[in-house]
This record gives structure tokens, sequence and C-alpha cells, in this order.
């Protein structure tokens, strides 16, 4: 085990209390998983803020939003038997579920990577339509031809699948809308096309026969997505042994495409690894970590809304440095920077497990 990160000495860089709400009666509960890139010369983070009610002793509330975009408060007794809170991520109500927050994304900006302030008119991304009745998550970030691609979970009652939003001056967002259908999500773009087509990492799940793997999927326009095919499978007793998932764009090496990605064994312990795809035929897995480069140990990772999870879907490349931003234990954010080569060199030689 060796964990190569280089964690920020002013971790957590932000935390719930930093952010104030989008409405007034709500509370963030958590900050998650941010997006980011690089615009005007400074680095911005897309961050999932996670709110819900102030709770009252007693009684359950969590929000949804209606097709409208309207904000709609449920609330049950907490005794009541039909409600089932023992995931503190979703509540479960007479067999339905429904998320114990409703989550949106930020925008926050920083001139050195480290102190992050909103923007004066910042305008947050909210979730839109049916298919996004319980809020938008996990934005990767992908610049392709001077595009910042979004793509993100949509969550609702219709399911779990990944949207795409494009902008070019962070003002004015076109709504793509679906396009990969439930259950799916952590979607990352490539940010170049390979043999005149656009590809994507995406993580379909196949509960009853398969499980949580790493998808690749080609595409002519963005839109429209074929010619699946799975890359990476969770691997029994290893440390992504219950699910896997992409993180941010694949990064281009002399070796290969680079992507850093999640895993996480049955007990939600979320760590990070990487695999290393051919630069022509990206379905070729080269190499993939035996063993986390990331996992969690520092206390805030250890401790929070949801505890020993490492969860990435940000990064920024500087030549052989890495840095990494990152959401910890589900409640803050991080960041830690690792050495591409020093990535490269933890990867075993010869392929390891593959679909
Ligand atoms: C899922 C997603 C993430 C979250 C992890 C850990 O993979 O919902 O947003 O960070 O679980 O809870």
């Amino acid at each position: 085990m060796k964990d190569l990160a280089r964690r920020f000495r002013e971790n957590p860089l932000l935390k719930p209390a930093d952010i104030r709400p989008s409405v007034d009666g709500m509370e963030v509960t958590c900050l998650l998983n941010p997006g980011v890139f690089k615009y005007n010369g400074r680095t911005w983070l897309l961050v999932r803020v996670a709110e819900r009610p102030k709770q009252v002793p007693g009684r359950t509330s969590f929000p949804i939003l209606n097709a409208d975009g309207k904000l709609e408060v449920l609330e049950f007794n907490s005794d009541d038997p039909r409600l089932d809170l023992t995931d503190p991520r979703v509540i479960s109500f007479d067999g339905k579920d429904y998320l114990t927050t409703l989550s949106h994304l930020r925008l926050l900006v920083s001139n050195d990577g480290v102190d992050f302030r909103e923007p004066e008119h910042g305008v947050p991304l909210m979730g839109s339509g049916e298919l996004e009745t319980y809020g938008i998550e996990d934005c990767r970030v992908a610049k392709i031809d001077g595009t910042y691609c979004l793509t993100y979970t949509e969550v609702s009652s219709n399911g779990v699948g990944v949207g795409l939003r494009t902008t070019r001056d962070w003002k004015n967002f076109a709504h793509e809308g679906m396009i990969f259908p439930p259950h799916n999500k952590d979607c990352a773009l490539f940010e170049e096309k390979i043999g005149g087509k656009y590809y994507a990492l995406h993580r379909p799940s196949s509960p009853e026969l398969g499980g949580n793997y790493i998808w690749l999927a080609e595409s002519p326009d963005l839109i429209h997505w074929g010619r699946h095919r799975c890359l990476a499978q969770s691997r029994e007793g290893y440390w992504d042994s219950a699910r896997v998932g992409a993180g941010a764009a694949p990064i281009r090496t002399a070796e290969g495409w680079l992507e850093i990605y999640h895993g996480a064994t049955k007990e939600n312990r979320y760590c990070l690894g990487a695999l290393l795809l051919d630069l022509e035929e990206p379905w070729r897995v080269i190499a993939r970590s035996e063993n986390p480069i990331m996992e969690p140990l520092a206390p805030y990772e250890q401790e929070g809304f949801f505890g020993h999870v490492i969860f990435t879907n940000g990064h920024l490349v500087d030549g052989d440095n890495l840095t990494l931003y990152y959401g910890a234990a589900d409640s803050v954010i991080c960041a830690a920077q690792m050495s591409i080569a020093g990535i490269l060199a933890s990867l075993p030689l010869t392929p390891t497990v593959t679909a």
C-alpha cells in the first residue's frame, strides 16, 4: 500500500459553513465532488452543494424540485415505520426512494488554487426539467475545441442518468439533455477526438447480472453515443471490489491515456486508482492499479456525512504535476498533488484483470 498524494496543508479548502444556502430556510449539509477548470487565467471549481431544510426533532424533511423548477419540501414523522433512514444519503418511504439532500452546482473562483470565493453575480446551476427533480451532481468539466462540456448526474424518480450542458462563457448554457439514460453516472469525456470520434467513459449499473463497471462509448457529435465496451470491472478481493467509476477527463501521457478513477468496497470505502488506456485504441487497457494510489487516511476523509470517502471528478495538469480536487467524506472539498510519472511508475507492467 502506498498513498501517492501530497495533501494540501490548507485542507479542507471549503466546508459547508463557507457557502450560503441557495434559498432562505435551507441549510448546506455537504459540499462534494467538484468539477475543475481554468477560465480567464484563474482556477474555478464547480462544487456540488447538497442542501436540505433545517431539521426539526422528530420530523424528517427533504427537498425536491417539481418539473417547473419550484422547490417542494416533503416531511414525515421520523418514527413512521414506512421510513427507512439507514443510508444517510437516501430516504426510502413506503418502498419509494428519495435523496436526503437536493444538490445543485456552484461556481467558485481562485487566484492561487487554494483560496476559493464565490464570484460576484455568480449564478448557481440548478436542476431543471423532469429528469433533474432530485438535483444534479458530480459534474465533470471537459474543454473541447474551446467549449466547456459539463457532464453530470441527473437524478429524479425516473432514475439516475448523465446530462450534458455546454458553455463558452459560463453565462450562457446550452442544455443538451440526457446523453446516457438510467442507470448511469460518472461520465468523463476525452478532451480530444481519437480517429475522428469523440470518446467518453461512463458507468452503467447492471446489478442483477454484471455490476458497476467502467465502460467506453464513442460519438460523432457528443450527443449520440454507441459502440459501448466494458473496460474495467470491479475486482473481488481488491480495494475496488464493489464499484468503480471514472474521475475527470483522461490525461494524455506518452504511455497512454491516464484515468484516475474511484473504486469502493461493499463497506463503501472509496479510494482512488489509475487506469492506463491505449492512445489510439482507448478500449485497450494497458495497466490498472493493484493498490489504491490514494485512500481515506486523513481525519477529514474518514469522518463526515459519509465517512471513508475520497471522490474526485476534477483535476488540473501542469507538466508532471497533477492537482486533484476531491470531495472528502461527502462533506468538504480538499486538494492534493501527485506526480504523473509517479502514478505511471506505480502501475503493474503487465495488464491486470480487465473485462
Ligand atoms: C456515489 C456518488 C458520489 C458520492 C459517493 C460516496 O458514488 O453519489 O456523489 O460521493 O457515492 O457516497
